[in-house]
């Protein structure tokens, strides 16, 4: 068993019901023990696009990160994303920030599909801001500084809580 911190991105479509589905869906394959709240956020990237809702989850899973990974693609071709290029707008985008074996170190892997932690995650606001609401102790197991630590140090001007 493991704990997986997940990122979770859209900017097309209804962001606030994909959003809602993908947690849903993602309950599937584990227990998501730990969701944070909506963020609306300025894109990052390539800026000329929508804004995005940001949101973070931790799940408790069996699956594999290469599992996990194929799970979480199926999930976002079956929300309707086509392959573009990078940082392109998409109705769901869901990336393996972190992930903890029970009792273990955290995984630090790097392969042609996947590298955790997520080689971005650091630098991003619209993510560090959500995983400090649900994670501000996990530490960053290849940088050495906490989820708290690394949002302190980052810019969040562009991030906001979604209000209703
Ligand atoms: N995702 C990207 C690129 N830029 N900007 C924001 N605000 N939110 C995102 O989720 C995002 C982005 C690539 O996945
Ligand atoms: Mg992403
Ligand atoms: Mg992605």
């Amino acid at each position: 068993m493991a704990t997986a911190y997940l990122g979770l991105g859209a900017n097309l479509g209804d962001r606030e019901a994909t959003l809602g589905g993908a947690v849903a869906e993602l309950g599937g394959i584990g227990d998501v023990v730990a969701a944070s709240a909506l963020y609306e956020t300025e894109p990052v990237g390539y800026v000329d696009q929508p804004a995005f809702l940001n949101a973070c989850v931790a799940l408790r899973t069996e699956l594999s990160p290469e599992e996990l990974l194929k799970f979480v693609k199926g999930m976002e071709s079956r929300a309707g994303r086509a392959e573009s290029f990078r940082n392109a707008p998409r109705p769901l985008d869901i990336d393996i920030l972190l992930y903890v074996n029970d009792g273990g170190e955290p995984v630090v892997m790097e392969s042609e599909r996947l590298t955790i932690p997520h080689l971005r995650m650091h630098e991003r606001g619209f993510v560090l801001v959500p995983l400090g609401e649900i994670a501000e102790d996990v530490r960053h197991p290849v940088l050495g500084q906490t989820v708290r630590e690394l949002r302190d140090a980052v810019g969040v001007e562009g991030v906001r809580p979604l209000t209703g």
